[in-house]
């Protein structure tokens, strides 16, 4: 009975201290797991993501129809056809004013608004024969909106657009306004020359118009605005357009007469914000209006970027780029520009007081 005891008192104390021995290699091992993982983490994964995920949305690719032939769409967003484009990144906002001058501050660059017009490139733009414009029209300037104080014809844009001299993205109003109070809203003003400049200073591009009508869509394909197909009109507000009756009567339901802080209002189901309204965007591509018919001959067209030419028979001599997404000046009786579909288009040199942009990134840039 004594040997028994001593025998299960002895195996008791191995045990006893196997299992301190135990506690102790479990906390050093623990320790030498923690050194490890501080000298050698364990990889990310996927480097691009981790660096690009803070200011940009991962845009998966995919098939969709692209265009619109709905009642409410234009000629040139017809005829629908089908796209394929690739994974890409894409800015959540519109570029603003604060990043635009970081950009300069780097870069010194000088917008198109700001330089002295060049008559020679302007003029192979216009119908040959124009006469030169006097001297005091080619003044750095831009195009600054100018609100009517009573109805007038939706057919001349002359009606509500001003050419101020000194008005930029610094003084978006004309010489003696600034951006100091709106920091954080939409840079304007910028030419699409502007814009490739920002893009390849900031390590990125425009979209294609085909991957911004992708993005745009938000994984509703056949919806008209980013966030499906409950009008715009309907509260609560959803962008930042133009409520009442343009260009005389401005209710302001949403909020904001001109530009939005970047991000006011909701984003769409990838995370994009103001894709519809506050300011157009300039994408890539060439306009032509016909190219929708030409991409549609050649069947599904995998990362289209457009027509190798411009052309519009309203400007015929116009290189034109596209703009997309609509703004604050957008409302149903003149311009629906914040549907996913609307198209519109530009001067490649022309930057107005509602055109800004944004860019996106390739997975493998
Ligand atoms: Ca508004
Ligand atoms: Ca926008």
């Amino acid at each position: 009975m004594v040997f028994l005891t001593e025998v299960w008192f002895k195996i008791t104390n191995l045990w006893i201290g196997m299992y301190n021995n135990f506690r102790y290699l479990m906390v050093i091992g623990f320790l030498i797991i923690a050194v490890l993982l501080y000298k050698f983490p364990l990889p990310r994964q996927n480097s691009s993501i981790q660096n690009y995920s803070h200011n940009m949305v991962l845009i998966p690719g995919g098939k969709y129809f692209m265009g619109s032939d709905k009642p409410d769409s234009y000629n040139n967003e017809m005829p629908v056809h089908e796209v394929i484009v690739d994974s890409f990144f894409m800015d959540k906002y519109e570029v603003t004013n604060n990043q635009f001058l970081q950009f300069v501050k780097e870069t010194g660059y000088i917008t198109t608004a700001e330089k002295i017009i060049n008559w020679s490139d302007m003029r192979n733009q216009l119908p040959p024969g124009t006469p030169k414009p006097p001297d005091s029209l080619l003044q750095p300037g831009s195009l600054v909106f100018k609100e009517s104080k009573y109805p007038i014809p939706l057919n001349d844009e002359s009606g509500w657009w001003e050419w101020k001299r000194g008005a930029s993205w610094q003084h978006p109003l004309g010489k003696n306004s600034s951006i100091k109070k709106i920091m954080d809203h939409p840079v304007v003003h910028i030419s699409w020359d502007d814009a490739v400049a920002y893009a390849q200073w900031a390590g990125k591009r425009l979209p294609t118009e085909a991957e911004w009508e992708w993005a745009a869509r938000g994984k509703k394909t056949d919806a008209i605005y980013p966030w499906g197909n409950e009008s715009i009109n309907e509260k609560p507000m959803k962008a930042n357009f133009w409520q009442g009756h343009f260009p005389y009567k401005n209710t302001e339901q949403d909020g904001y007469h001109l530009t939005a802080p970047v991000g006011s209002f909701i984003s769409n189901e990838y995370g994009l914000f103001d894709m519809s309204g506050n300011v157009w965007e300039w994408c890539s591509d060439f306009y032509h209006v016909n190219s929708y018919s030409y991409d549609k001959e050649k069947g599904i067209c995998i990362n289209p970027k457009g027509p190798k030419t411009s052309y519009d028979p309203s400007e015929p001599f116009a290189v034109k780029k596209i703009l997309r997404g609509g703004s604050f000046l957008c409302n149903d009786s003149y311009c629906s520009g914040y549907r996913v579909s609307r198209r519109m288009s530009s001067t490649k040199d022309t930057g107005l007081m509602h055109t800004g942009f944004r860019c996106v990134k390739d997975i493998r840039g």
